[in-house]
């Protein structure tokens, strides 16, 4: 026990999560955070910002693939699509399994996440070598003012409510999102655990209801998240059932029809939250 190394989180004041790692990869101060990146036995790598698990090789298709496909399955042939932060790729590797996609830009903040994902993370193609995406490096609000009604999916992958990521569970960066949509378009946003996170879910499902006609609320399975969970706000004026059944991508390990239609099932104490 005395020599094993171990890498603790801790978001939240009541809770931690420890994963055993072999070999410590990255460990350096960003212009912006503390990024490491870890090798674990059994997760593989993973990624942590400020300590907090970003994702591991493990489990992040259950919080990739449900971030991402249920927008780009609610639209028709998406061509234009924006991530931002979602730096390591993950979301990216993604949006590039729709041949449709013509243009995928990411906004990420912090340039060293993306040498970071390029450099760690192999697993997942290297999104940034097809010519089809543009990196920006830039704080989301600027970009999202100056390109409203241009996105047909946007997916803000975005850190926990810590900080200079707190403006990212407003009111104004939802409308910010909305704004960029085309008309059909959809986005969607990290939105954090029902248990932990209830009160901050419930505010942005009002923000979200007064922007859109069709907003909801779906999770997925991240053992490696806080609750072993989290969730994920959909803003569109259409309906995420416009998705369901379509073809997915042959990649996903994790999203079929019956996980896309029970991933907004929602339990009843948090229905009765959303529904005020
Ligand atoms: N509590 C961790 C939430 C992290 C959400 N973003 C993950 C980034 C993976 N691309």
């Amino acid at each position: 026990m005395t020599n094993e190394l171990w890498i603790t989180e801790q978001l939240h004041p009541f809770y931690r999560t420890s994963l055993k790692y072999t070999e410590m990869l990255l460990d350096v101060q960003t212009e912006f955070q503390h990024l490491q990146v870890v090798q674990t036995e059994f997760f593989g790598r993973v990624m942590l910002l400020d300590g907090i698990i970003q994702l591991t090789e493990l489990d992040n298709m259950g919080y990739h693939e449900l971030i991402t496909n249920i927008g780009m399955l609610a639209v028709d042939q998406p061509k234009r699509v924006l991530v931002v932060g979602g730096g390591d790729g993950g979301v990216l590797q993604q949006m590039l399994y729709h041949p449709g996609v013509e243009e995928a830009v990411i906004c990420e903040l912090d340039q060293g996440v993306i040498d970071a994902g390029r450099e760690f993370f192999p697993k997942f193609n290297d999104p940034y070598a097809d010519s089809r995406v543009e990196i920006v490096i830039r704080d989301a609000f600027y970009y999202l003012k100056e390109n409203v009604g241009k996105f047909d999916v946007i997916v803000a992958d975005t850190t926990d409510p810590i900080g200079a990521a707190e403006k990212l569970f407003t009111e104004e960066f939802y409308g910010l999102m909305v704004n960029a949509l085309t008309p059909g378009g959809v986005a969607v946003s990290q939105c954090e655990q029902m248990f932990f996170n209830r009160d901050l879910i419930r505010e942005m499902m009002i923000n979200a209801k007064k922007l859109v006609r069709h907003p909801a609320y779906y999770y997925s399975v991240i053992p490696t998240y806080p609750g072993g969970q989290i969730g994920y706000m959909y803003m569109s004026n259409e309906p995420w059932q416009r998705g369901l059944g379509k073809a997915y991508p042959k990649e996903l390990r994790y999203l079929n029809a019956e996980v896309h239609q029970a991933a907004f099932a929602l339990p009843q104490f948090l229905k009765e939250t959303l529904a005020n």
